[in-house]
């Protein structure tokens, strides 16, 4: 039988229910920026590709800045994931350089680095 004692407990526990279905329903996603190196239409769809991910809701690079804006849901992926996905692929972002060993592998053409 349910006693005035158990109130405060069953009040908590419909809270917390709550907030777990509000969490649920409400998808927060966020668009941001950084920066990455390229040169060109293959660059364009190497970087793109890379953000290609779980999480990520759409991504695209733009030539002239050299900034990506990616629309992602932060709870699935973090911004630094990102672009370590980028750096991965080859192309230097704000935060992560690409390795020379994947920078060497690019095409001529998308060689960004000066000599
Ligand atoms: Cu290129």
């Amino acid at each position: 039988m349910t006693s005035f004692r158990s109130i405060p407990y069953l009040l908590f526990g419909g809270i917390v229910v709550f907030q777990f279905l509000r969490q649920k329903a409400t998808v927060s996603l966020t668009t941001q920026k950084f920066k990455a190196a390229g040169n060109c239409g293959m660059c364009k769809n190497r970087i793109e590709s890379a953000l290609d991910a779980r999480g990520v809701n759409k991504a695209s690079w733009d030539l002239d800045s050299g900034q990506v804006s990616v629309t992602f849901n932060p709870k699935k992926i973090s911004l630094d994931d990102l672009q370590q996905k980028v750096a991965d692929a080859g192309h230097d972002t704000a935060k992560f350089k690409a390795s020379d060993e994947v920078y060497e592998a690019l095409p001529a053409c998308c060689h960004y680095r000066s000599a």
